[in-house]
């Protein structure tokens, strides 16, 4: 079913791509201010360049966010819900357009683009629907008589979204319309590495009928945008998604603001994700959801698997179908449908994945890996799948963003032991158990301090809306990605009560938004 798409790519395969900020006002060309985008499945390939958000079009653009605001907010709920039900409508019609700049710019396989694209089309459907919820009618509250009591939800002010890159359309997309269709005003700071298509979607949701001034978009990087970002007293809040040193220092910023509003900072971060596989597991089945589960998009996820403990009489038999399975991958080509396993996002995350690597072989610790193709890979940022076994979890210190897996063997008498381990690590991402001895998955699921817990299958691909998607501790603040609760941490809640006794009972006259 994908052949019409590629079909369709073709005609995206080869344009360059020169993009700069989409701000209120407009903003001169300024070459030396420009970065090269890289195909990382061929960094001989230029894709485009993006022309980076200085210091004071930040600042400015601080300015047309807090004026857009109020009009912003006032503006029905169900005009902002039809913009991103619009905006959904163009995603979709544009999908083969935005798969290409996934995969030219973000090294993504044609399946996690599609998944991808999906993604962001329903978190804007989720978000819309919840907005209506939410911020439509006032709930009225019971009360004594003589008084009435109403709880009014509204916006916060302007909103900072600061997005990765492992999912530039779906987290980009689902920061940036929860934040606005709740009343508040965007800047949106996609990832330095994939900010073309942060622009194109941006220019989709502008052609939706979102204002200019509501939503900016300020590609850039961390000193300059990010920081402008988290110091500047008037932005009322951050909703960001990445590394859990980087989240740590956006807190620091915010809480250091003087005369700030209290910082609403809504992170989603990183992972020490584990699976745990008891002696009554299907080993056929572990291994496939396990191959998912670490490798798929090349395991740069945050649910990605990263240890697996497998109960010492399973662990032969799944480690040996382990690398049978991991010796089939193919690895190289993203627009190849036969791809399983595509580049890293650059250079800078291939050399820290190769040390790690490195370090471990050099330990003696390598249990299996996918041999590359140089024809496929010589030209761009490779790693090849990768199992070690390791002892325990202590020297693991955070995530590898990549396609490495990390095996441990346990004994029976170990678990209680083990889920306290990994539970004092504090990350508390995803999660997974195969097991078919239902009462032990059960008791594990409940031990596990964890934000997603995934039983006899893989522990990527959360659904919007089914799957609310997010951590604790270490992991984020919560709350979860698509799910019931995610708006609130955008909105603010009046009360208003009236003494309608005073009113000769007509307590209409004031209820606000007549
Ligand atoms: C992330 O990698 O930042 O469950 C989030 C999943 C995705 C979310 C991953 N829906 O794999």
């Amino acid at each position: 079913q994908y052949q019409p798409l590629i079909d369709a790519m073709a005609q995206f395969m080869d344009k360059e791509h020169h993009v700069g900020p989409l701000l209120a006002f407009e903003v001169s060309d300024e070459p030396a201010n420009r970065h090269e985008v890289r195909n990382p499945y061929d960094t001989r390939q230029l894709v485009g360049s993006v022309q980076w958000t200085t210091r004071e079009q930040a600042e400015k653009a601080v300015d047309a966010a807090w004026a857009a605001f109020p009009r912003w907010e006032a503006t029905p709920v169900e005009e902002r819900a039809l913009i991103l039900e619009r905006f959904a409508e163009l995603m979709e019609s544009h999908m083969a357009e935005l798969m290409t700049l996934c995969s030219r710019e973000g090294g993504k396989l044609l399946t996690d683009g599609v998944d991808e694209i999906r993604e962001a089309v329903d978190f804007c459907r989720y978000y819309a629907n919840r907005a209506r919820e939410l911020f439509g009618e006032a709930t009225t509250l019971p009360g004594p008589t003589g008084e009435s009591n109403q709880l009014m939800m509204g916006g916060k002010g302007v909103f900072a979204t600061i997005s990765p890159w492992n999912f530039p359309v779906a987290i980009f997309c689902g920061q940036m319309v929860a934040a606005a269709v709740s009343g508040n005003s965007v800047l949106a700071k996609p990832a330095e590495q994939t900010s073309l298509v942060a622009h194109r979607v941006v220019e989709l949701l502008y052609e939706a009928g979102m204002p200019r001034d509501v939503v900016q978009l300020l590609p850039g990087d961390g000193p300059t945008v990010g920081s402008v970002l988290s110091s500047d007293p008037r932005i009322t809040g951050v909703a960001f998604t990445g590394s859990t040193d980087t989240a740590q220092v956006i807190n620091r910023a915010l809480a250091a603001r003087e005369g700030a509003a209290l910082p609403a900072l809504i992170a989603e971060t990183g992972g020490l994700n584990a699976m745990i596989v008891d002696s009554t597991a299907l080993p056929e089945q572990v291994v496939a959801d396990v191959i998912s589960s670490s490798f798929q998009s090349a395991g740069q996820r945050c649910s990605a698997l990263r240890v697996l403990f497998l109960q010492d009489d399973v662990a032969d038999r799944v480690i040996e179908i382990l690398k049978g399975a991991m010796a089939e991958l193919s690895v190289g080509d993203p627009r190849d449908l036969g791809t399983d396993v595509g580049p890293v996002i650059d250079d800078e995350a291939r050399q820290n994945l190769q040390a790690h690597i490195d370090k471990l072989k050099g330990e003696g610790r390598l249990i299996g890996e996918t041999v590359l193709d140089p024809a496929q890979t010589a030209h761009g940022t490779f790693i090849a799948p990768t199992a070690f076994e390791i002892d325990g979890i202590d020297a693991l210190q955070s995530e590898q963003f990549g396609p490495i897996l990390h095996i441990v063997r346990f004994k029976a008498a170990e678990i209680d032991r083990i889920i306290d381990t990994i539970n004092a690590k504090q990350y508390g991402l995803t999660f997974g158990v195969h097991s078919r001895n239902e009462s032990f998955a059960d008791a594990i699921a409940r031990k596990i301090r964890m934000g997603n817990v995934y039983v006899n299958r893989n522990i990527i691909g959360a659904v919007v809306g089914v799957q609310p998607f997010g951590g604790q501790g270490l992991s984020g603040t919560g709350p979860k990605a698509g799910g019931p609760h995610y708006l609130l941490r955008f909105a603010t809640e009046k009360t208003l009560t009236i003494n309608t006794a005073a009113l000769g009972g007509n307590a209409s006259l004031l209820a606000l938004g007549d």
